[in-house]
């Protein structure tokens, strides 16, 4: 593979499969001095983009996927809670901003929002906004006009995951399926919300899986503005616990391939941290991870404390990155 072919700049959503499958397959610091280039020319490489998690409605959710907590399906012991007031909400947003956090990302454990529902989010989201941080939400699958309703109210990015590749997707969920979830993406696009879009890995999926996952990804056009790379929380109760856990090395390849991919995405090394060492996570920075979930929870489970962080930053010399610069 030439390595310098891509390093002009350009941006492409036409990977063939077989590119991806080159690019994963390279020596490693072929690999990662690949992302690290590219990574360069796009973005400062000592800032990472910081954003803080609420789960402003928890658990009894209807929907089956075998990785989460909050699905009605599993018993995980975890308390369910209504959907919270957008007064409460805002205060929360308010100390993650006084934290350090640029942007502030809602999610509810719901198939779909109700209509209803969504009077409650808006406020919250104009609300949040109002405080000068960058807002997101993840509320489940989306209707084009529920979408717009959201953007009406300010809301700047959306996440809606693709979790995995489109084969392995039966393996983890059965009550929706990949192209509601494509559906739900073009949704978010077409009414000017950028994307916030990525997966899960360590769920039993194999290298071929990961490598389509990232084709799929890169080759929507355009990009995610926000790609999560999650590694799996494993959670007793559901029916991934107990998972042989990924290897590390291979979470880093991913990173890396998001980076190459994707030159302009924020690759955001989100769900796992919790159980990654120092070094590790500096791996993944080197290969281009730019952005990280920040405060001591996640939506249901832990997350790395903000002296840790605070001290992890230190370490590398990585900054916050401000919030106009975000995308
Ligand atoms: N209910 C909405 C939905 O699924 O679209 C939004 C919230 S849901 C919890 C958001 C994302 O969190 C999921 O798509 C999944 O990628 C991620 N997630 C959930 N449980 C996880 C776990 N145990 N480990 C890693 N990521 C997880
Ligand atoms: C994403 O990709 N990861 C976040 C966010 N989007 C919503 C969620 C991670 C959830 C981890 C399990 C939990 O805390 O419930
Ligand atoms: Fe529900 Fe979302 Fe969890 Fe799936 S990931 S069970 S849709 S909260």
């Amino acid at each position: 593979m030439d390595l310098n072919q891509g390093q002009q700049g350009e941006i492409r959503s036409n990977w063939s499969l077989a590119e991806v499958r080159a690019l994963h397959a390279l020596p490693f610091a072929d690999l990662i001095w690949h992302a690290q280039s590219i990574h360069r020319r796009h973005f400062d490489p000592n800032e990472v983009q910081v954003s803080t998690l609420l789960s402003i409605k928890t658990g009894a959710c209807p929907e089956d996927c075998a990785y989460c907590p909050q699905s009605v399906r599993y018993d995980t012991g975890l308390e369910r809670e209504s959907l919270m007031d957008p007064g409460t909400v805002i205060e929360r947003a308010r100390a993650a901003k006084a934290n350090g956090a640029t942007r502030f990302c809602m999610g509810a454990a719901w198939r779909s929002p109700k209509d209803r529902d969504l009077d409650s989010v808006a406020e919250m989201v104009s609300g949040v906004r109002e405080l000068g941080l960058e807002t997101c939400a993840t509320l489940g699958m989306l209707t084009p006009a529920q979408a717009r309703r959201l953007k009406d109210a300010g809301l700047d990015y959306y996440n809606h995951n693709l979790d995995t590749s489109e084969d392995f997707y039966g393996e983890i969920i059965t009550t929706r399926t990949y192209q509601d979830r494509l559906d739900t993406l073009a949704a978010v696009r077409d009414a000017g919300i950028h994307v916030c879009c990525g997966g899960i890995l360590g769920m039993g999926e194999d290298a071929s899986d990961r490598v389509a996952l990232l084709h799929t990804l890169a080759t929507l056009a355009p990009h995610p503005e926000s790609v999560p790379v999650n590694q799996l929380v494993q959670v007793e109760g559901t029916p991934l616990a107990g998972t042989a856990p990924i290897d590390p090395i291979e979470f880093v390849r991913i990173i890396a391939l998001a980076r190459i991919l994707m030159p302009r995405a924020h690759v955001r090394l989100s769900a796992g941290r919790s159980s990654m060492s120092d070094e590790m996570q500096a791996l993944c920075f080197l290969a281009g991870a730019n952005s990280i979930f920040y405060g001591e929870k996640l939506l249901t489970t832990g997350n790395p404390d903000t002296a840790s962080d605070h001290a992890l930053f230190g370490r590398l010399g990585i900054r916050p990155e401000p919030a106009a610069a975000s995308g």
